[in-house]
């Protein structure tokens, strides 16, 4: 058995303010790959707000310790240990200089200061600062910084940190310095530094206030040709974050630097943000229309976190979400303004209906597991592992919910009350909500529980019409259902749900709103009702007809809506709800239904059917051509098979993906003319586009594709995706048609034109590691068969001369991919995929923690599946708890055995 001494757990409740304050600090590095010298000189002072400490306690990780002065006179009475540096008895006031040294060369982990591409990159974010040099490594901890970087002028001739530039020039030796100052007091995990060979696409834009800003986006030069977009979705960050919250950007310059060894997708380092290349560099032929949906998103939210995360800032990790959630929420609105400005409902739901479906999947299936936490975790023993599902996603929505409840313009004065009281200040989720309530008069006590409790709660709603009164009563209750233990211990009481209704009249059209008690019909058709209580009774008078109710339009708060539709209400409401999120929705209920009634009898191996009903209902989305194709496209697409699993009593991925792959079948051939119709009809001829219109266009045509690829004979799909593939002047169109290649033959263990497209697409691209990130994911979740599983697939490319462990977006592509992304073949009932993810967590932990951590979490549902897969799954788990070393991977097991 490895070590079992109880790992440190940090609580929350033990939040204690620093002793020390630092309030200037000044780098110098000397910048050598194996051993880079930093010196660190800070001015310190006693907290007046703490509690007094004899000695300063320094954080520090994996240095080398040289040597310390305190006003300029070396101080003997320094002790460097595994955690850092204690020094005895200081002054109150003094200042500190520091020297140590760190290998950024050896650094697989990507924390602190790296080598990547023979470029120099850090990430700080969220403890990496200590790997750096000794500090007060904690978010509270407030400092303006000045860095002085030296390195060889042929190696490194380009050389970045914070802020604005002061001055460079030439040393001896062929080396060269740069001196930057960042005016921002900031707390050290936004520092950063970049040292490379590297070039610029520049602009020059002017700010709201008229002043001009310099804006860079940094690349290897042979990816010049791939930043515009980056570029542009930065200008339109700026401009967005200017009239929508009235935040201006206020460093004269703003850097993004693109690192293809990266833990995750971006970062948001003042003024020099640090992103993976896979959320910057693009063009037509190597990304596709998600891939440049993406990099808008990210390339806002790391520009929206200069105000949100950066001038306010977290006061300690469990804060985490205060800068997270709302950094979220802010790059879906930027997102949805981007594609349908403030008016067009539908183009917005397009938006909403793909963010909803992440929480749906991934954020309640995190709920469900021993993973489970607040919104503001409780305590936690890698604060890694908390960048989670939960306080990005599920944050989001709380934010979301204080606009639904006080309109856009409430939150725009609570966000203004915000800044106001806290710029420049490291503070907590409970003042953001304060800000909220105060600016709107409102009392939010109640709403502080959905930061504190776990689970996804569920709202059940039984409703009665009586025609006699013409009365409609609603009653909601609410609770969070048999809970995950993980999440159990948080619940105490009824949330504030904002309950967005309408009421459907037979006609389709939304009946008008009266609430008993009210004097007049309402203006909007839609009414949030705000259920606070564990069993609440709403009653809507002079209502003419019996209703078909329309509930939680556009997902307005994260719960599971429990109410007995019939399917022909459901029918109905995709035909006719006037709230798109709703129309999507009532598809989802439909198809998840049947989906789970067919799963259920292919576990017991009953013939599977499919009620001609549904076929007539999906039948009637694909052909109205009245409903933009992006909608389409995703009223067309079945639930997950991960989804799907997860909504089992007992999870059966082997019979999910029969059912589904039953009904894609189904719906292939019954409707076989219109999908070949529709993939006529939305081809995009001419030059790339990378507008909402034309991605709506290629990704309808190439869903009718994939389903075309479903056929009994597929001859016709394999012609169309050749011809495709071929004709190709863009990646969306190109890799769809690869993967319905892949998939048509499946069945008979695999075809010549999808082995050609593979290797065309892998020479072509050979230059491409983005592209070629996609080479190996495709082939990781392609459908295989009995005869060819996934798994010896995987396994031989993990030979493959271009895989690399350790690079973290080719691990993902090819690991990840098939252990997350690809549930039936990964869920093998000889259990070789459990042995071949025990082997890979492993090696990684070895590496980079925080990557082997995240797929750690793959098996952590392992209690919901049948009982073979469980036992499993316990036995890969517990492989990997007895040989695991980092705290990060030990913590994640560890609560999965528990
Ligand atoms: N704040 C960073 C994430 C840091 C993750 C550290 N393990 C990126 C972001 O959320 O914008
Ligand atoms: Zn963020």
């Amino acid at each position: 058995m490895a070590d079992t001494a109880t790992p440190n757990v940090i609580r929350r409740a033990d939040y204690a303010p620093p002793a020390f304050l630092i309030d200037t600090v000044a780098l110098e590095f000397d910048l050598i790959p194996e051993r880079t010298v930093v010196r660190n000189t800070m001015r310190v002072r006693r907290n007046p707000d703490a509690s007094h400490a004899a000695n300063f306690e320094l954080m520090g990780e994996q240095l080398e310790f040289v040597g310390a002065t305190i006003d300029g006179a070396p101080f003997a009475h320094a002790h460097a240990h595994e955690h850092g540096l204690t020094l005895d008895n200081v002054p109150d006031n003094f200042e500190l200089t520091l020297t140590s040294i760190c290998n950024p060369a050896e650094n697989t982990t990507l924390s602190g200061l790296y080598v990547s591409g023979g470029n120099f990159f850090t990430q700080c974010e969220a403890e990496g600062f200590r790997r750096i040099t000794y500090f007060l490594d904690r978010p509270d901890v407030m400092a303006t910084f000045t860095v002085t970087l030296r390195a060889s002028k042929a190696d490194y001739p380009v050389l970045l940190s914070n802020g604005n530039l002061l001055e460079e020039g030439d040393l001896p030796d062929g080396r060269h310095f740069a001196r930057w100052e960042d005016p921002f007091r900031k707390p050290s995990y936004l520092f950063a530094l970049v040292a490379g060979k590297l070039v610029a696409l520049e602009e020059r834009v002017k700010s709201g206030s008229g002043k001009e800003k310099l804006l860079q986006v940094w690349v290897e030069p042979h990816d010049l040709d791939k930043t515009r977009h980056a570029m542009d979705s930065l200008i339109n960050s700026i401009r967005w974050d200017e009239s929508r919250f009235g935040l201006e950007l206020d460093l004269d310059r703003f850097m993004i630097v693109a690192v293809s060894d990266f833990n995750m997708g971006a970062m948001e380092n003042k003024g020099l943000n640090i992103f993976n290349t896979k959320y910057v560099l693009a063009n037509p032929e190597t990304a596709t229309d998600t891939d440049f949906a993406n990099i808008e998103a990210v390339v806002g939210h790391e520009y929206f976190h200069n105000w949100t995360g950066n001038r306010v800032t977290c006061r300690d990790w469990f804060q985490l979400s205060l800068k997270e959630g709302l950094t979220v929420f802010r790059d879906q609105e930027f997102s949805a303004d981007m594609a349908g400005g403030a008016t067009d409902e539908a183009a917005r739901a397009t938006k909403r209906i793909e963010d909803v479906r992440v929480l749906r999947q991934m954020q309640f299936a995190e709920d469900a597991g021993p993973m489970a936490h607040p919104v503001r975790p409780e305590s936690y023993v890698e604060i890694n592992n908390f960048y989670t599902m939960t306080v990005y996603e599920k944050g989001s929505e709380v934010v979301r919910m204080y606009q639904t409840l006080f309109g856009r313009d409430g939150f725009r004065k609570g966000m203004d009350l915000y800044f106001k009281r806290h710029d420049g200040q490291a503070v907590t989720c409970d003042d953001f909500r304060h800000a909220l309530a105060d600016a709107n008069g409102r009392d939010l006590a109640q709403f502080e529980r959905w930061y504190s409790q776990a689970g996804t709660p569920r709202v059940s709603v039984r409703t009665k019409y009586d025609a006699a009164q013409q009365r409609y009563s609603v009653t909601l209750t609410q609770g969070y259902g048999d809970a995950a233990p993980a999440a159990r211990e948080t619940q105490k009481g009824p949330l504030l749900i904002p309950f967005a209704i309408g009421l459907i009249g037979k006609d389709g059209h939304d009946l008008p709103l009266q609430l008993e008690g009210e004097a007049r019909v309402s203006d909007s058709t839609t009414r949030v009702l705000e259920f606070t209580q564990t069993e609440q009774t709403f009653t809507f008078v002079n209502v003419a007809q019996e209703p078909l109710p329309s509930l939680l339009r556009n997902f307005s708060a994260p719960v599971i809506v429990e109410y007995d539709y019939s399917a022909d209400q459901l029918a109905f409401l995709l035909a006719h709800d006037s709230d798109p999120f709703n129309r999507w929705e009532a598809g989802q209920r439909l198809a998840t239904r049947e989906l789970l009634t067919l799963a259920g009898r292919a576990t017991t191996g009953v013939p599977l059917q499919l009620d001609d009903s549904v076929v007539a209902a999906f039948a009637r989305v694909l052909t109205d051509e009245t409903l933009s194709p992006s909608f389409r496209e995703l009223a067309l697409m079945l639930p997950s098979e991960a989804y799907l699993a997860e909504q089992m009593a007992e999870s059966n991925p082997a019979a999910v993906h029969a059912a589904r792959q039953f009904v894609r079948k189904r719906l292939a051939n019954a409707l076989r003319k219109d999908w070949l119709a529709v993939y006529e009809k939305h081809r995009t001829p001419g030059a790339y586009e990378a507008t909402p219109e034309a991605s709506g266009h290629r990704a309808l045509k190439n869903l009718a594709l994939s389903y075309l690829a479903e056929l009994d004979d597929p001859a016709e799909a394999v012609r169309l995706a050749s011809a495709q593939y071929d004709a190709a002047n863009n990646m969306t169109d190109r890799s769809a048609a690869l993967s319905a290649l892949l998939n048509a033959s499946a069945a008979n263990g695999g075809s010549v034109e999808a082995q050609q497209a593979l290797d065309d697409f892998y020479r072509r691209f050979e230059k491409e590691p983005l592209v070629i990130d996609k080479w190996f994911a495709l082939q990781a979740t392609q459908r295989g068969s009995a005869q060819r599983p996934v798994i010896e697939i995987v396994r031989r490319l993990m030979a493959h001369p271009a895989f690399n462990l350790k690079n973290p977006n080719r691990a993902r592509s090819l690991i990840f991919s098939f252990c997350a992304a690809n549930p039936a073949q990964f869920h093998a009932e000889d259990g070789s995929g459990y042995a071949f993810w025990a082997e890979q967590v492993i090696a990684l932990d070895a590496i980079n923690p925080q990557v082997a951590a995240r797929l750690a979490r793959s098996l952590e549902l392992w209690r919901r599946f049948t009982p073979t897969l469980r036992d499993g799954m316990r036995a890969a788990l517990e492989k990997v708890a007895s040989q695991v070393k980092s705290r990060d991977v030990r913590e994640i097991v560890e609560k999965a055995l528990a």
